[in-house]
Formats: structure tokens, C-alpha cells, sequence
């Protein structure tokens, strides 16, 4: 697919002194990951994501949801970050300021060498008890599925925020502080479905900063946006890029 960038936002961006940018499941589709509004495959066909991915569900059936989440951490495991990855993590070397904020759980930014990451979401390889947040790395394979604290005997859970869950106050604080100072939001591969992440790109255009979008298919912030590059992640990105570090 041939990538068109326009030359006044290739200006923009490589004059641009804090970035900030917001990705979602989108992003890391081309590294194997499905996204959240992709249909589940195999066993968890008949589940909808929506409804796993809350307390209700963990009380209702910690086993069930345990085991979503031991497959969706396996799955992230065998994923590599993709050429859109890499080429934020790029970018971020050349911008006086930059601040990458996640709503992924799957660390392919951190990974693909990102510094300054905010996991709005939380990280699927870390796990802690859910009574009290204890972090465990390692647990033995019991008969009991979930397995059980070590410190205080609740059940273990990903460190992952659920529907219904708050953010994390200081990871909320640092993305809205970002979207307040940036002179350049990128939004990049989320359906800006899912609130409070959906909004924070909506600061940056309140402020009349240069605001792009990078998804195949357009959203609800599209018609917001200064420039909105219809495209996959891993093809977009790296032409943006390039054209920016070329003209440097
Ligand atoms: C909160 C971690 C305060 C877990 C996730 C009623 C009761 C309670 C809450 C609510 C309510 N009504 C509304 C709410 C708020 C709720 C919400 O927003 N609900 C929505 C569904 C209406 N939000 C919350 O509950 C949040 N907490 O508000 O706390 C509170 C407290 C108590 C009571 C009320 C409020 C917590 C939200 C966080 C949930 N956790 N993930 C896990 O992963 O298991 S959300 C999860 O889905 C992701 O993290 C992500 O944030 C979200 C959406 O996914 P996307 O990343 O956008 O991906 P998606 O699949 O949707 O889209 C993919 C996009 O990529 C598409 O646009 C596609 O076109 C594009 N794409 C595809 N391929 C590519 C591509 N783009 C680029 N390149 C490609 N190759």
C-alpha cells in the first residue's frame, strides 16, 4: 500500500518539542496480537471480552479468567514488537520531549525500547494478589486454579485494570500532564472506545495542537484530527518517521 504523508505535517512533527502519543490494541495486531474488538479465537470464541475483563467475572469465575489470561500471556509472549513499535521507539530518541501512553498490556512498546512509557492499563506479565496487591513472579503449579498469594492466601490476578476498575492514579496524572504540555498528540490504532484513555487525545485538540491519527478504519476522534493517515501501524509509522529523521 502506498503511504502518502503530507510534507506541512512531516514539518510539524520534526519541529515539534513534546510529543505525545496514545496506541491502542491496534498497534500490536501486526505483532500477532488480537485486538480487543477482534473476535476471540479458538476456545474463547464464544467470550466477549467485555464481560471477562471485570471484577464481576473474576468473582463469578476467578478460574475462567485465570485461564484467559495465562492464554493472552502466552500468546504475548511468542509476539515480537513490529516495525511500528520500533519506529515510535526511534522517533522518541530524536524529540526533546516524548511521552508514549499505552492502553496495552503486552510491554511490545517497552520492549521495543520505549524509555518513557505510561501503562494506562496496567501489564499483563505482572501479576499480584487481589486482596491485598502483592506481586508475585513465580507460583507453584497448584491443583487450585488461580493459584493463591503466598503472602495472604487471596487469589492471584493480572495487574491488568478491569471495566469498572480505576487507573492508575500516577499513570492517569503523568498521560493528562502530557496531553496538557504537548505541541504534537499522535493517536495511534484504538477505536477510542474505551473511557477515560478514548478522552485524552480531546485535550490536545481543546489546546489546538497538531493532532494525527493513525488507524485503517476511522473512529469517533477522527473528525477531531488535523490529519488522519488511514493505514496499518507498521506501514504508517515507519514512512512517518523516516521522513521526519531524513529531514533532520
Ligand atoms: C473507569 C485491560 C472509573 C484489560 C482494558 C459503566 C460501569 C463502569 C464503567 C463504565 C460504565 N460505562 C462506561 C464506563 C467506563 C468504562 C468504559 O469506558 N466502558 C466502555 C466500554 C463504554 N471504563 C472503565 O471501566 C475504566 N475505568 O472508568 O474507572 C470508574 C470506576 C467504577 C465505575 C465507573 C467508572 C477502565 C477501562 C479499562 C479496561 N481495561 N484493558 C485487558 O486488556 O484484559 S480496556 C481494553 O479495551 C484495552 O486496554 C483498550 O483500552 C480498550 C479498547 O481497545 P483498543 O485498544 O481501542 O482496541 P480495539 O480492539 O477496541 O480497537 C483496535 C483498533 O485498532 C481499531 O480501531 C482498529 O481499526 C485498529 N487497528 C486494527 N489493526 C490496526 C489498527 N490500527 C493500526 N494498525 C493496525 N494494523
Amino acid at each position: 500500500m502506498r503511504i502518502s504523508i503530507p510534507s506541512e505535517l512531516v514539518d510539524l512533527l520534526r519541529n515539534a518539542q513534546h510529543v505525545a502519543v496514545l496506541t491502542g490494541a491496534g498497534i500490536s495486531a501486526e505483532s500477532g496480537v488480537p485486538t480487543f474488538r477482534d473476535a476471540q479465537t479458538g476456545l474463547w470464541a464464544k467470550y466477549d471480552p467485555q464481560e471477562l475483563a471485570t471484577p464481576e467475572a473474576f468473582r463469578k469465575n476467578p478460574r475462567l479468567v485465570w485461564e484467559w489470561y495465562a492464554w493472552r500471556r502466552e500468546l504475548v509472549s511468542k509476539a515480537e514488537p513490529n516495525p511500528g513499535h520500533q519506529a515510535l521507539a526511534e522517533l522518541e530518541k530524536f524529540v526533546p520531549q516524548f511521552t508514549l501512553i499505552t492502553q496495552n498490556i503486552d510491554s511490545l512498546h517497552t520492549r521495543a525500547g520505549s524509555q518513557n512509557v505510561i501503562e494506562l492499563h496496567g501489564n499483563i506479565t505482572r501479576t499480584k494478589c487481589a486482596d491485598e496487591g502483592h506481586f508475585v513472579t513465580t507460583w507453584e503449579q497448584q491443583e487450585e486454579v488461580p493459584p493463591r498469594c503466598p503472602y495472604c492466601g487471596s487469589l492471584l490476578r493480572p495487574d491488568v485494570v478491569w471495566f469498572g476498575e480505576s487507573l492508575p492514579y500516577e499513570a492517569l496524572k503523568k498521560a493528562l500532564e502530557a496531553a496538557q504540555k504537548a505541541d504534537f498528540f499522535l493517536t495511534v490504532g484504538t477505536s477510542a472506545l474505551v473511557q477515560p484513555a478514548a478522552s485524552i487525545p480531546l485535550l490536545a485538540v481543546e489546546r489546538g495542537v497538531t493532532t494525527v491519527e493513525v488507524n485503517p478504519q476511522k473512529t469517533p476522534l477522527t473528525s477531531y484530527m488535523d490529519f488522519y493517515l488511514p493505514g496499518p501501524a507498521g506501514e504508517v509509522l515507519p514512512v512517518l518517521v523516516s521522513a521526519v529523521l531524513g529531514a533532520k
